[in-house]
């Protein structure tokens, strides 16, 4: 339920976003500039090296009390003690998370087709990734856009918690709250910005905003 989940700006950080910036300088600034939740989304390092920037991220989030998210790897997850996973349709199913990993506190699931609102894996996690709301050259391999009329669409069939991404940036994020969205996730908008701090300073106002006026 959607107070369970107080998150609002979401970073979803890999290494190569950060365009040849330090990942952990990065995330540290995004912090600093509000957000409140972080993603390590390594799609190609081994198990090793993605848990070795796991441990080094965690200890980055953690005087700022930011928990730490872990995409589609329930090793590095468990091995880190992450606060949680993020899947998608197609990887490890979220009910088999449950069982094999507990003490998960955030268990994110990405929502690629209505027909998934109604599954028992959109019932077992905590939040719901809306996955992608416009189109975005990060992630091209996706199956439907949603569009705000999307994000009102799920909003109205579900009280999961619901989390926006794919080409949010600080022109369209307010809209997007405004249309049922909880949260904002971006890659772009702050690891590739010139100064990641004020762009996340710059999204969290839009999404105050955006709360305000709904
Ligand atoms: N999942 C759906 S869209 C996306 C992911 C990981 C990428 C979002 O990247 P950006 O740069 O914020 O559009
Ligand atoms: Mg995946």
């Amino acid at each position: 339920m959607a107070s369970a989940f107080p998150y609002r700006l979401y970073l979803v950080i890999s290494e190569e976003a950060c365009q040849g910036r330090n990942f952990l300088e990065v995330a540290e600034a995004a912090v600093q500039g509000g957000v409140d939740l972080i993603q390590l989304r390594e799609k190609n390092d081994t198990t090793e090296a993605f848990l070795k920037k796991a441990l080094q991220l965690k200890e980055v989030l953690q005087p700022y009390n930011v928990p730490l998210i872990i995409n589609d790897n329930l090793e590095v997850a468990q091995k880190s003690a992450a606060a949680g996973i993020h899947v998608g349709n197609s990887d490890i199913a979220p009910t088999k998370i449950r069982t094999a990993w507990e003490s998960c506190r955030i268990l994110g699931y990405s929502i690629e087709y209505l027909e998934q609102l109604y599954n028992e894996q959109t019932y077992t996690s905590d939040y719901l990734g809306i996955s992608p709301v416009f189109d975005t050259a990060t992630k091209t391999d996706t199956i439907t856009t949603w569009g705000l009329d999307g994000i009102e669409k799920i909003r109205a069939s579900t009280q999961k918690s619901l989390v926006a991404i794919g080409h949010m940036k600080a022109s369209n994020v307010k809209k997007v709250i405004e249309a049922g969205a909880d949260c904002i996730a971006v890659v772009s908008a702050i690891c590739a910005a010139k100064n990641p701090k004020s762009a996340a300073k710059e999204l969290r106002l839009e999404i105050e905003k955006g709360l305000k006026s709904r």
